[in-house]
């Protein structure tokens, strides 16, 4: 019998590193490292790939690179969603499917926050459900 892998990749923007290290009120005390392993195990049968940067140009490289390699992305740029035109851009110009998702409800913080360029560029958007948004992002791509 033949067995098909679904290939995700997840990209998360800048001082998501520090997930599970600082602000836990906001956004919790696991790091993004810990709550994969858990979700590589929930999600059998896919392959989930995981980039983190600090660096726009880097969060648009990978983009690129795995326009054709991934069934789907999963992306939270962080406070580049806010600003970046070039990411919106990047989404804009591959045909795979993107979700945004973030942590906080950033419709409940600064107003600053409330608009992402991303958003009308990407499937969907999931927000304020902590790290879960992710895993229910990975559903989408069932
Ligand atoms: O809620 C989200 O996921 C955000 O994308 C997180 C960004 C923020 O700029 C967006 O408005 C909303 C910030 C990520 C910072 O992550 C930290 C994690 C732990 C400690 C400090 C920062």
């Amino acid at each position: 019998m033949e067995t098909t892998t679904k290939k995700i990749g997840i990209i998360n923007g800048p001082n998501l590193n520090l997930l599970g290290n600082r602000e836990p009120a906001v956004y919790g005390s696991k790091s993004f490292e810990e709550y994969l392993e858990a979700l590589q195990g929930q999600f059998v049968g896919y392959e989930i790939d995981y980039f983190q940067s600090n660096h726009e140009g880097l969060l648009i490289d990978k983009l690129h690179e795995w326009a054709d390699e991934k069934e789907g992305i999963i992306i939270n740029a962080g406070a580049y969603s806010h600003t970046s035109i070039a990411i919106a851009d990047a989404i804009g110009a591959i045909h795979t499917p993107v979700i945004e998702v973030h942590i906080s409800n950033i419709y409940k913080r600064e107003s600053y926050r409330h608009h992402s360029y991303l958003s009308a560029k990407c499937v969907g958007k999931i927000v304020g459900l902590g790290l879960e948004g992710y895993k229910l992002a990975l559903y989408y791509f069932k």
